[in-house]
């Protein structure tokens, strides 16, 4: 019993996590389809013990797809998941592809459920679901809540990104070129165009005319339409750092109606998805590590910015 899903995008990273995720939260599935592009079609791979053979992405690979979960790139998901929703499949994408077209909900399922009202499994209709790139779901899993108590006005965010963003191939670069520099060799520089191992670098987004790149522009205009809040004021500076997996933010919230940190730590500990790792007395905050494989996003160095006016340390 249950839907019919397939994986597009299966043998990359984002694609192994679905299954990761499938398994976790024991997702009662009819079947599974595994599907990638033609160069893996054929490999063989075992899911919950059984035996799967990747099968080539095509136009049909839809029929009789209940659920499609979709992280191949935004040309594929372009290319493809239009035909899977005409085939009544409901897809969710990973990539940027629809994120931002009028009428396609972007969802963070503990932000805004309500955006995929009407949305049902097994009614035979189709659907396009966008999720958001990752840097405004951590972002906005922890500034959500407190922003349902007094309103963000504001907010300033700085990230610290891990290879894992940027897929399997730099996370294997990310490690080739630590044991290079460590044996004295040259950094192999493949997906970046920079050395990573014990370097940070600017996102490497394409960088727009307005100075700003194309990470940090996702986390302006995504906010804006999950919050659906044309007035809220976003500015971003995203970075990568030679972490293997989680990324980090800074996020800085100026908001309407004062918010004290004692009652902004509640609200977080009360928060779907949200852990508080706020240890003062141990110096011990979220860390990648920590977070790595987990679910949750961990939230600590909560507190008032002094810098603005009436806040006193
Ligand atoms: C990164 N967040 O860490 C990016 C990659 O829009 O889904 C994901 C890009 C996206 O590089």
């Amino acid at each position: 019993n249950g839907p019919s899903v397939a994986v597009v995008g299966v043998t990359g990273a984002v694609g192994q996590e679905f299954l990761s995720v499938l398994t976790d939260r024991d997702f009662p599935y009819r079947s599974i389809k595994m599907l990638a592009s033609k160069r893996s079609a054929g490999k063989q791979m075992t899911f919950e013990g059984r035996n799967y053979t990747v099968e080539e992405l095509t136009a049909d690979s839809f029929d009789g797809v209940d659920i499609a979960l979709f992280s191949a790139g935004g040309s594929i998901s372009k290319q493809f998941g239009p035909a899977a929703v005409e085939k009544g499949t409901i897809v969710v994408d990973n990539s940027s592809a629809f994120r931002m077209v009028d009428g396609v909900p972007l969802v963070i399922p503990e932000v805004n459920p309500q955006a995929m009202h009407g949305i049902k499994v097994g009614m035979g209709k189709g659907a396009l679901i966008a999720n958001p790139n990752c840097s405004t779901i951590i972002c906005l899993m922890a500034a959500t809540p407190l922003h349902q108590r007094a309103k963000v006005l504001r907010m300033v965010v700085s990230t610290y990104q891990a290879a894992s963003g940027a897929g399997a191939a730099a996370m294997e670069e990310l490690e080739l070129q630590t044991r290079e520099v460590l044996e004295g060799k040259p950094p192999t520089c493949n997906i970046f165009s920079q050395q990573y191992a014990f370097n940070l670098f600017s996102h490497n987004a394409p960088v727009q005319p307005n100075g700003y790149n194309e990470e940090e522009m996702k986390l302006v205009k995504e906010t804006r339409k999950i919050w659906s809040d044309l007035d809220v004021k976003v500015t971003a500076t995203c970075i990568r750092v030679p972490v293997m997996r989680a990324h980090a933010e800074s996020v800085n919230l100026q908001f309407e109606k004062p918010l004290d940190e004692d009652t902004a730590r509640e609200i977080l500990k009360n928060a779907a998805g949200v852990v508080v790792i706020d240890d003062r007395a141990s110096n011990h905050f979220p860390t990648p590590l920590e977070v790595s494989n987990k679910d949750d996003v961990a939230v600590g160095r909560i507190r008032q910015d002094l810098s603005q006016e009436g806040n006193h340390g």
